[in-house]
């Protein structure tokens, strides 16, 4: 019995969690030499973004699209009913987002942004405002280009990356209230709600806030509508840190969540564990049948919105496998990991850790090099040149420019985020992630900044460049 090591085992008090899941099939990786990696990210002008995805070790620029489906979604593809119109599988899809998130009306697209777009065409009458828990990037362009006006409505918590607080992506009810008095509710298209917020670190928004939303919204005959892309995370911790909702399961929260709203959006390329894949979702029958009326313009029929019959059946799947309890905790479970090895080593990151990252705070991180000299840019290709490792930026060049003056927007937060994909990497690759992390947070006081040399008109962190100063 001596061989059993002391810190395993109950008898010793420690009960460790696994995923529900063993690996069936891989895919090698490639250790990128040092001299590789010098010549790929100056092939790509310092944007992670430009990289080959060969030239990469271990890939964190995103979780969308990028995790590992089951076998049974796997064998779902076969099942694929290729049907111009009426494909069984748009059937199977509608019905389990109508179970599952209980929206009444169900119409598939392309991946997130082509739902994001037919929502603000339809949902906002140009001049409008649309408050929301932080700005994601495709969700506030397509705002604006159908002529909506985001306002951040979110915690003041949330832009701290050191508070504590349990749901940083909590709407600030007080705030927005103030703004329905000032600008009356007929100038407000709708309240743009995600859960979790992603460009605040994967922050949760709690139940109680979201009901006391529904209250202040219906007294001013406001609609909610929801960006459901990472809801099943966002339920997570609702069921952790929330009174009561300790023994109710996921998949019940999530619904508990939804029916406080109007409608939805997914990009299913997260939660529900596809490659490719969207849907939006709403009650209201006068707007679904404009928003059905659009979709055959831009993605396609109603009954299959830019998607393959076998995709919307992989996502049916898909959506029943991220609801599951044991899942969602062994997903957060491991970022969750992730961030405790840096917090160990005093390496700055958003606390509480979120659901689908570990966010760096790269101001803090690199407090020599100034905001315009692109900090969080400048750690994701740090991290590359040191390891392989692909991460992307979440700061100023992520938030673009302010649409009338054209100045750059500054965000308070300035991050880089280490994505992970669900059902992909193991602990150990999350060892590897951390180390060199602290390899180039120990040698940050030699590290200079960034400087842009060009730059895309819209969502300019996708393909902008970059040289060193
Ligand atoms: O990438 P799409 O078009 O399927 O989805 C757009 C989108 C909408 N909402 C949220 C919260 C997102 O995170 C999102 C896409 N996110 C990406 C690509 C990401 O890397 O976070």
């Amino acid at each position: 019995m001596d061989a059993i090591p002391q810190t395993m085992g109950p008898q010793f008090g420690r009960r460790s969690w696994a995923e529900p899941w063993k690996i069936k099939m891989v895919e090698p990786l490639r250790r990128v030499t040092a001299a590789e990696r010098v010549s790929a990210l100056r092939a790509a002008d310092y944007n992670t973004f430009l990289l080959k995805s060969d030239d990469v070790y271990i890939d964190l620029l995103t979780d969308s699209g990028t995790g590992a489906m089951s076998d049974r979604q796997w064998a779902g593809m076969m099942l694929g009913d290729e049907a111009y119109a009426g494909s069984r599988n748009f059937y199977r899809l509608e019905a389990a987002v109508r179970t599952h998130y209980g929206y009444a009306h169900i119409l598939p697209t392309h991946q997130g942004r082509g739902a994001e777009h037919l929502l603000s065409r339809c949902a906002i009458t140009p001049g409008q405002l649309v408050p929301g828990n932080m700005y994601f990037t495709t969700t506030r362009l397509h705002q604006e280009l159908a002529g909506g006006v985001f306002v951040d409505v979110i915690v003041e918590d949330a832009h701290d990356t050191t508070s504590l607080h349990p749901f940083k992506g909590n709407v600030d009810l007080g705030r927005l209230e103030a703004l329905i008095a000032k600008e009356g509710a007929n100038r407000i298209a709708y309240v743009s709600l995600a859960g979790t917020v992603n460009m605040a670190g994967g922050q949760p928004v709690s139940m109680e806030n979201v009901k006391a939303l529904r209250v202040l919204c219906d007294r001013h005959g406001v609609r909610i509508f929801l960006d459901a892309t990472r809801m099943a995370e966002n339920a997570y911790f609702i069921q952790e840190r929330e009174p009561g909702y300790a023994d109710v399961p996921i998949a019940a929260i999530v619904r508990e969540f939804c029916s406080c709203t109007d409608g939805a959006w997914m990009s299913g390329k997260k939660d529900n564990l596809v490659n490719i894949g969207g849907w939006l979702a709403v009650n209201d029958w006068t707007l679904y049948e404009e928003l059905r009326n659009l979709i055959v313009v831009y993605e396609g029929l109603h009954t299959y919105g830019g998607m393959a019959g076998r995709d919307m059946e992989a996502m049916a799947i898909g959506i029943e496998e991220c609801l599951q309890d044991d899942y969602i905790r062994s997903r957060v479970g491991q970022v969750h990991y992730l961030g405790e090895l840096l917090t160990d080593w005093n390496v700055p990151i958003v606390q509480p850790v979120g659901g689908h990252a570990v966010f760096l705070d790269a101001r803090a991180f690199y407090p020599h090099i100034p905001q315009h000299e692109f900090p969080a840019q400048t750690l994701a290709a740090e991290l590359y040149l040191d390891s392989g490792i692909r991460a992307m930026e979440r700061g100023v060049v992520s938030a673009g420019r302010n649409p009338e003056t054209g100045d750059h927007n500054f965000p308070r937060l300035e991050l880089t985020r280490l994505t992970i994909p669900r059902r992909v990497y193991t602990q150990a690759h999350m060892d590897v992630v951390a180390e060199s992390v602290k390899t180039i947070f120990d040698r940050r006081a030699e590290t200079r900044g960034l400087r842009m040399t060009y730059e895309p008109r819209y969502l300019r962190f996708f393909q902008a460049r970059f040289e060193r100063l």
